[in-house]
Parts: structure tokens; C-alpha cells; sequence
């Protein structure tokens, strides 16, 4: 769906001018709108799924480790495919005041895609370099959003989400670097033509909902505080955006509709898209681990 056929559609939980801001910009950043309660949870639902994370040594099909991940101290990067781990994110990702956000910015009929419950330890090397989503998870047109919440207090000292606004409008840019291996991140050469110096941290309190469209240049910093920052993502698409190679992250209600009905005609956008690797054939670590260079993807 294009934003100006979405806008017309009532807003559900968004002001109008939100809905309007986020197609401008390409991000949107919105406090009290995930219930205290729903906060509480999630968080809970986190912290069992790190203390979990302590009899495992390495890497598996739920949990991305760093290198240095032990028992005594886990450095889990990321959980992925909540929706898969526990019935308590599905609910919050289809039947929670999150689908809704969602059908704001996509439009009545829209199917969920893929999660990631995202760490951001303290220390240095947490960096989430600048990188634009759909080059991974390539769609028919680019009606797609990732929802973010904070299960924290997230501060610009914790290492916030950061876009680039307007970006989403500018150009696709590779993700393979000059190697041909898939970097998962945009070249210096190319962030030269990039207005850097104007992107903005989506900071707020536990709760903080962040939408960012599946183009839009983004990154995050180091964590420079004490805490670890847990970030929960959801992508949706609207119905009638259909992926057109192997998902990196899918879960088991990939393609799922969340709201409305399937879409009964296809949605052509003619921008151009690069082809990411087929990561059905050689799996995909997750994006740290393609900044870091610690997978090979060709
Ligand atoms: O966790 C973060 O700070 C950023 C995550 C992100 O941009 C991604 O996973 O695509």
C-alpha cells in the first residue's frame, strides 16, 4: 500500500500527525502506548530467557551469543524468533495494542514477518553499524515496518536506536562489501553521500514504541551505562507486500495476517532492490554477527 491510500484508513491508536510524521521522515519514536503491564511482562518473559542462556555455550536456533558468552556472565545478542520461545510474545506482537501501531502505518491488512529481541550490552564493540533492513528481507514494494519497545529506560547514553531521516526516500544502498560478502552494513563510501549529521536518537522511558520503514538508514552506538538495553522488534508488512527471496530470521507465523484479510492482488513497487544472499541455503548468523565478519555470506 502506498501512505497516501493508508492515511485514508481511520487511525486506530496513532494521532493522524504521527502517521503523517512517520511517512515524512521515516521513523517515529511514541511514549504510553504499550501498558505498564504489558512493559512488566516482557521484561520478565527477557530475563528468563537470559538466565536460560547460561547452560548454553554457543550459538543456537534461539539465541545469537558473543564470543565471550559464559555461564557467569551470558552476553546474549539477541533472541531470535521470540514469537517461537513463548506464547507471551506472539500475543504482544498479534493481539496487543502493537498490530494495531502497525495497521496505522500499513494499512487495515497486514501479516507479521519476523522478530528479535535485541541486546545492547555495556562496554565497547555493541555498535550497530548504519544499515537499511529490506536489503536482507527484500519485499514486493516497501510497505514494511519494524515496531520497537524499550523494556527499559533508554537514555542517549544507552546506545538508542538512531535514523536518518528522510532516508527512506534516498537511495537502496549494498549491503555486500567490497569482498562481495554480505557486511550487513552500508560503506563509508556510500554514508560520504549520507546526511549523517542529522540523524536522531529515539530515546524515551520503558515502554517507548519506535516504528522505523524498512528502508530507512539506521544504527545504534555503544551502551555507555551499566545496564544491558533489551529491545524487542517486531516487523509487519502490509498484506500486499510478498518477500521474493528466503527469509534470514523466519518464525513459525511468518506470513501470518495480523489484522484484516489476505491480499488478493500483489503490490509492484518499481525501486530497485539488490539480492541478498539465499539465506535458506547458508543461514544467517544475525546482524552482529555479519558486522563482526563472523559469518561469510556470499
Ligand atoms: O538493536 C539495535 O540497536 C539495532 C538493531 C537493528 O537495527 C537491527 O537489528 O536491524
Amino acid at each position: 500500500m502506498t501512505p497516501e491510500s493508508i492515511l485514508k484508513h481511520p487511525s486506530r491508536v496513532l494521532t493522524f500527525k504521527q502517521r503523517k510524521d512517520y511517512f515524512a521522515s521515516g521513523f517515529l519514536a511514541a511514549e504510553g502506548l504499550v501498558s505498564e503491564d504489558w512493559v512488566q511482562r516482557l521484561s520478565a518473559a527477557s530475563r528468563k530467557f537470559l538466565d536460560r542462556s547460561r547452560e548454553l555455550s554457543e550459538s543456537d536456533a534461539a539465541y545469537d551469543l558473543a564470543p565471550d558468552h559464559s555461564a557467569a556472565k551470558p552476553h546474549v545478542r539477541r533472541l531470535r524468533a521470540p514469537t517461537d520461545r513463548d506464547p507471551l510474545f506472539w500475543e504482544f506482537a498479534s493481539a496487543s495494542v502493537f498490530a494495531d501501531i502497525a495497521a496505522d502505518l500499513l494499512g487495515p491488512d497486514l501479516k507479521f514477518h519476523s522478530g528479535k529481541l535485541n541486546y545492547k550490552w555495556p562496554g565497547n564493540g555493541e555498535i550497530v553499524q548504519w544499515h537499511q533492513d529490506i536489503p536482507a528481507w527484500p519485499h514486493t514494494n516497501y510497505s514494511l515496518v519494524t515496531l520497537g519497545v524499550y523494556l527499559d529506560p533508554v537514555t542517549s547514553s544507552e546506545g538508542p536506536l538512531t535514523c536518518v531521516p528522510g532516508s527512506h526516500e534516498g537511495e537502496l544502498f549494498t549491503h555486500y562489501g567490497a569482498d562481495g560478502v554480505w557486511s550487513g552494513s552500508i560503506s563509508a563510501a556510500d554514508l560520504a553521500k549520507v546526511d549523517l549529521d542529522a540523524a536522531v536518537e529515539l530515546t524515551g522511558p520503558a515502554g517507548t514504541v519506535s516504528a522505523l520503514n524498512c528502508r530507512i538508514i539506521h544504527g545504534s552506538r555503544d551502551n555507555f551505562t551499566d545496564r544491558v538495553r533489551p529491545l524487542l522488534l517486531f516487523v509487519y508488512s502490509s498484506a500486499d507486500a510478498f518477500p521474493w527471496m528466503p527469509s534470514p530470521t523466519p518464525s513459525s507465523q511468518s506470513g501470518e495476517i495480523v489484522r484484516g484479510a489476505p491480499a488478493r492482488m500483489v503490490h509492484l513497487d518499481p525501486r530497485p532492490c539488490q539480492v541478498p544472499p539465499d539465506w535458506s541455503k547458508q543461514g544467517y548468523g544475525s546482524i552482529f554477527a555479519s558486522q563482526n565478519n563472523e559469518t561469510q555470506a556470499r
